[in-house]
């Protein structure tokens, strides 16, 4: 009965001060705070925090989806300001931002990457010289250009033989989580090529970087310079991968990311890809939807799901679709927030080292890296010249 009345007589004040407002009558201070105290009431006598609870959560009670629309947005809103003045995150807002990111078919996601612009400056750096070679603007400026265009940029530069060869065989001795996980139990297992037992071998974070060679690349400035022009703002790497793919199965398999998907782990993002071993159509080439970065059609955004090719063929041409393959070495940045798969391997093996840096570090969980005495004084250096590129890194707790 209360609930009734509040929600009409907020209702009615609302819909005066908009006549108000619409009749071309000034509209003093206290009028527009009567605007904003009506629409409060009438916002939260008409969803009561159980009701907005349920409608949040699939609880039955269904709304117009504006409102649950709007719902989402608040949530998501608030995490966002928490994030921003605490630095918290966690998995309520990372659903939403998946929620979000179909609703406004990325639009918000590009709304909140051109504040991180203007907020988050980029960094001055020294040079931009690495792996890729020296990133001059002649040069940078084509990848930046095809990487907004295509949300795909195949580099020239290879690493060096020397450099792959080496992560190649610390791979080959260093237990890895195999996925999907093995009937036997077993949670690391050391790849044996002769006999793999699944079809994706992921390593731990922490061993991969304790790699000499990978605190090189992570960073080595012409990678950083490339980040950083796509997004217009200093980057943070978020992500660091590196796994074995095989042919254990040659039926693609949903948990090893080869069926066509969009990833939304964090609001902008940009992925690095080095292939450590030759990539033939047959050793499960990256394959990437060129364009789809941009906006997705509203039949791929009614859930947050995997698609078939069949599906992604019936809304792309087959010149759009990408793979990428190439001799050891290869190095492609791709923004994954385009449709993208892995290709199930019809034989042999693909070892991958995966960088993505991102404009922020909102995400689900933050996979942290202890930097311990096995990290160079180079790369300790670089994390204490670049605090933000680098805040996953931290000290370890004993010194
Ligand atoms: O294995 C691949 O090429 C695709 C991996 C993937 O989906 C990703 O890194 O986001
Ligand atoms: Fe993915």
């Amino acid at each position: 009965m209360l609930r009734q009345a509040l929600v009409t007589l907020s209702l009615i004040g609302v819909m005066l001060c908009a006549a108000v407002w619409a009749s071309g009558m000034p509209m003093p201070l206290p009028a527009w705070l009567g605007l904003v105290l009506c629409a409060t009431v009438f916002w939260f006598a008409y969803l009561p925090k159980h009701r907005r609870d349920a409608a949040l959560n699939g609880g039955g009670v269904t709304y117009p989806r504006w409102v649950w629309a709007s719902l989402v947005f608040f949530r998501f809103a608030k995490g966002y300001l928490r994030y921003a003045f605490t630095g918290a995150t966690g998995s309520d807002y990372y659903y939403d931002m998946r929620r979000l990111f179909r609703l406004t078919n990325g639009r918000l996601n590009d709304a909140i990457a051109r504040v991180h612009r203007i907020v988050k400056r980029p960094y001055l750096l020294p040079n931009r010289v690495g792996v890729l070679g020296d990133l001059t603007d002649d040069r940078l400026d084509p990848i930046t250009a095809g990487l907004k265009r295509d949300g795909l940029f195949r580099f020239d530069a290879r690493l060096s033989t020397d450099i792959c060869a080496r992560l190649r065989s610390w791979a080959l001795r260093t237990p890895a989580r195999p996925i999907p996980a093995p009937s036997t139990g077993d949670d690391r297992l050391i790849y044996d090529g002769a006999n793999p037992v699944a079809t994706k071998y992921m390593f731990d974070p922490q061993a991969v970087f304790e790699n000499p060679d990978v605190q090189r690349l992570a960073s080595d400035y012409s990678i950083l310079s490339v980040a950083q022009a796509y997004f217009g703002c200093r980057p943070i790497l978020t992500h660091y991968f590196m796994w074995w793919s095989t042919a254990h199965s040659t039926e693609p398999c949903d948990e090893a990311a080869q069926l066509f998907h969009y990833d939304m782990a964090n609001i902008k993002f940009l992925k690095l890809f080095f292939y450590l071993t030759d990539v033939t159509p047959d050793t499960g080439p990256h394959s990437y939807v060129t364009g789809s970065h941009k906006r997705l059609p509203a039949a791929l955004r009614d859930r947050d799901r995997r698609f078939s090719d069949d599906e992604i063929k019936q809304h792309y041409d087959s010149e759009r679709i990408a793979e990428i393959t190439g001799p050891t070495g290869t190095i492609f940045a791709a923004d994954t927030r385009g449709l993208h798969k892995g290709c199930p391997l019809r034989e042999g093996e693909r070892l991958i080292l995966q960088f993505q840096f991102s404009t922020c570090d909102l995400c689900f969980e933050r996979i942290k890296i202890d930097l311990n005495d096995r990290f160079s004084p180079s790369f300790k250096e670089m994390v204490a010249d670049y605090p933000y590129v680098y805040s996953r890194f931290t000290q370890p707790v004993n010194g």
